[in-house]
């Protein structure tokens, strides 16, 4: 199996990744360039000359199917992730970006959020791939199409790469059975009518966690108000209602479109993840639990074990800056449908 590999990343990356091609043919899929922190750089290429050697093992030697391997080259503020070709997900899923785990302080480390969002409590979390945008209706209409689901409205507003709206919980959960099911991945739901469970196991698509959401649209944690790494709203950047009348002491005024926009209408975050902020709110798995922050587990969290409402992410074009900060928690009921609400997908990384 051949993949076409097209390079954003400096021409001394491929470079690289040629001369480990020419040592090993099964190394031969990128499932990742992200940005790096240029402190970690040094030691990133260090590490990534020595497992270099490794990737040079006779074939006899290289791993087996299914088994894990993974290389890791940094070059620049680039990290290129390569792994055995034979892997059944080693290819990086279309439109989505590598996320190293790690450990954050999640909720409002601003204190200038509800209680809800507090307290502050320490999260760790392992790696996961997440979609650049929200599910488009492009995407969604696929499905529905391929499935006789009838197509949500789109209020008047357009399908094509604008996000899907008018989606349940049900309905997330449903299409990324779906789209695992297609690409021949393991379904990460088992649905019984309106009971879901989650299979954390599987490498098909999920939704996210709450808090590998607010990971994501903290670049990976990092301290700022609003997903496109500003501390600052500004409706230049950010799809939400920055009308005057809705002006805080961090935000800008200027248009409220008071519709959706096309994903990819604004600059991503560092991450390159876009609209981690406005445009829809995304339902992650999480029930929504006000007081769960309080008992929390530390690693790799999914949220009380039953509920009444899932959980809803990032605020949308409708919202004022308060319920579009990175930190602030939303939930309904699974089965509601709305016109801000979409939902973004999310992958677990599974063996890296
Ligand atoms: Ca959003």
């Amino acid at each position: 199996m051949h993949h076409v590999v097209k390079f954003c990343a400096p021409p001394e990356l491929q470079i690289i990744y040629n001369e480990c091609l020419s040592q090993n043919p099964t190394v031969r899929n990128i499932t990742s360039i992200t940005h790096m922190k240029k402190k970690r750089l040094l030691f990133a290429l260090f590490a990534a000359f020595f497992l270099f050697v490794a990737a040079g093992l006779p074939a006899d030697k290289a791993p087996r199917r299914n088994e894990d391997f993974s290389l890791f080259i940094a070059v620049q503020d680039y990290t290129l992730v390569l792994r055995n070709a034979t892997q059944a997900d080693s290819v990086v899923p279309k439109n989505m970006v590598f996320l190293s785990g790690g450990t954050f302080e999640m909720g409002d480390v601003f204190g200038d959020g509800e209680e809800w969002e507090k307290p502050v409590h320490t999260v760790t979390l392992s790696d996961f791939y997440m979609g650049k945008t929200e599910v488009t209706f492009d995407e969604y209409d696929a499905f529905c199409a391929a499935t006789g689901r009838k197509k949500p409205s789109d209020a008047g507003w357009g399908r094509g790469k604008r996000p899907a709206i008018n989606v349940s919980w049900h309905d997330a959960v449903a299409y990324c059975n779906w789209l695992s099911e297609r690409q021949e991945l393991k379904q990460v739901y088992m649905i019984s009518e309106s009971t879901v469970t989650a299979d954390s196991s599987a490498n098909g698509y999920r939704l996210p966690t709450e808090a590998e959401w607010e990971y994501a649209a903290r670049s990976g944690g990092k301290k700022m108000r609003f997903g496109n790494g500003k501390d600052v709203a500004d409706p230049s950047g950010i799809n939400f209602a920055g009308s005057p009348a809705y002006k805080t002491s961090y935000s800008r005024s200027g248009v409220f479109r008071e519709k959706t926009t096309p994903v990819g209408s604004f600059q991503p975050n560092d991450l390159g993840l876009r609209d981690m902020t406005g445009n829809v709110w995304e339902w992650c798995w999480d029930w929504l639990g006000d007081d769960y922050y309080g008992k929390s587990a530390q690693n790799n969290p999914s949220g009380p074990v039953s509920g009444n409402r899932r959980v809803l992410r990032g605020g949308s074009w409708g919202n004022p800056p308060e319920n579009v900060r990175v930190a602030y928690r939303n939930g309904r009921d699974p089965a509601t449908k709305d016109y801000d609400y979409g939902f973004r997908l999310v992958r677990t990384a599974l063996g890296d």
